[in-house]
């Protein structure tokens, strides 16, 4: 399929625009013919004298599996395997509904503050002894409901008392094949927490995870940084348990279908695939926004997210370069399973566009080593494991890191 350029050029970003004309999808034509041509041009200039970010060839590789295929699947990745089972329905008949509404009156709302000083690990590992999970959890349906409505906390409390503090859940029976720590970079946006904790929680225990979230909040006053947010995020978290999977995972974002394991498989793993708000489709190749899954050891690797972009956009875009640079794939589940649905929200007027991004995206290539986990400075204003997550309300310097940004001869 052919995209009229001029149609397609105002709502897309230098990056796309380069890869659509490198792969003869762009073409001018239509009413606005010089319009069109002009920015054809300038993404063709951009290709080939523009800086290296634009040449990172993106190698992604998506699953749509056959029962036949999933057959030939590599027998040494347990987590493509377990996808293939799912998405190929062979095993439906493990597919049996439960009646999990457990309800328990002695539960307790208090929240613990954390001695910000104290060593780790604070939360509790599972037995040892215990026997391993099912490859594929025994409870899954498929589509679920997605839940709009938004319990207050002591409600979900009530509804998820099992929960342990901080938001730390394991199976009773099993032990699980996945630790993950989810991670949500997050300010001023009750509702949608609310919403998300109630659709998580139920799912992720259907999951059979070993899993806690996150809530990474940045102070009132700074300028918002998801990306340095999930960094903290991601440092914080690893303080208090051996998490192996890290799901960096945007708060308005819930899931239509249980098989979308969130456990961490070979490759990251890009889990928003198809979102309502984009027809249920990729808006582009290389995107790798909203919700993505890494291991310790590639997000180490990759040297997590760049601190230093201050407002909105850019930084996911400069992860889906680091996961290149770093010689990883992006992997994907098939729209069918790996679908979402956004609340609805207007553009964030507390966070402005970052006028920077462009900048900072061309010079991933080199300052990729320099900037991220290994250069991560903040400070954690409280840690508290509450009853349904763990909140870690942070200070993310952001006039030290400009001053900083400004003396690498990068002004923003
Ligand atoms: C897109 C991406 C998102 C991110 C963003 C650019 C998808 C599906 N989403 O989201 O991952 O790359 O563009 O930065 O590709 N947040 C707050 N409070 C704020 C502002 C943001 O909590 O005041 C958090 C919250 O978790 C939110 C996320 O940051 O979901 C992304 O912000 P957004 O939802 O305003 O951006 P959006 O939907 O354009
Ligand atoms: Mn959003």
């Amino acid at each position: 399929m052919r995209v009229d350029c001029a149609a397609a050029g105002p709502s897309i970003n230098p990056p796309f625009m380069v890869i659509m004309v490198r792969t003869g999808l762009c073409r001018p034509s239509g009413r606005v013919k010089l319009f069109c041509a002009l920015l054809c041009t300038l993404a063709l200039l951009q290709y080939f004298f523009g800086s290296s970010v634009y040449h990172v060839d993106y190698n992604i590789f998506q699953y749509y599996w056959t029962p036949t295929e999933s057959a030939a699947l590599p027998a040494n990745d347990v987590e493509q395997r377990t996808v293939a089972i799912l998405v190929s329905g062979a095993e439906e008949a493990l597919f049996v509904a439960r009646n999990d509404s457990a309800t328990n009156d002695t539960l307790t709302t208090t929240s613990t503050a954390v001695e910000l000083s104290a060593t780790s690990p604070m939360m509790k590992a599972q037995a040892d002894n215990l026997e391993q999970c099912p490859l594929v959890p025994p409870v899954l349906v498929g589509p679920i409901r997605v839940w709009f409505d938004y319990p207050s906390y002591e409600e979900m409390a009530k509804l998820y008392p099992y929960l342990e503090p901080g938001g730390h859940s394991k199976p009773d029976y099993c032990r699980s094949r996945h630790r993950v720590a989810i991670i949500v970079p997050y300010r001023d946006r009750d509702q949608h927490l609310r919403g998300f904790l109630h659709n998580m929680h139920s799912l992720l225990t259907k999951q059979q995870l070993d899993y806690s979230i996150f809530i990474v909040e940045q102070q009132a006053g700074q300028t918002f940084n998801r990306a340095k947010l999930m960094n903290v995020g991601f440092a914080e978290a690893s303080k208090l348990y051996d998490w192996q999977c890290f799901i960096f995972h945007d708060v308005d974002l819930l899931p239509e279908d249980d098989r979308n394991l969130y456990s961490c498989p070979e490759q990251p793993r890009h889990m928003s695939v198809a979102v309502d708000k984009f027809k249920y489709q990729l808006p582009y190749g290389s995107i790798f926004g909203g919700i993505t899954a890494l291991t310790k050891q590639q997000f180490e690797k990759i040297n997590g997210f760049s601190n230093d972009y201050w407002g909105w956009g850019g930084e996911d875009d400069d992860l889906s370069t680091r996961v290149s640079l770093g010689h990883y794939q992006i992997s994907r589940y098939p729209t069918t399973i790996a679908r979402y649905k956004m609340i609805k929200h207007t553009a964030e007027k507390k966070n402005p566009v970052n006028k920077c991004r462009y900048k900072l995206m061309y010079k991933t290539k080199q300052r990729w080593l320099k900037d991220g986990l290994s250069n991560l400075q903040y400070k954690v204003l409280s840690l508290e494991l509450k009853p349904l997550f763990t909140r870690i309300y942070a200070d993310l310097l952001e006039e030290e890191s400009l001053k900083q940004l400004s003396d690498s001869g990068i002004k923003c």
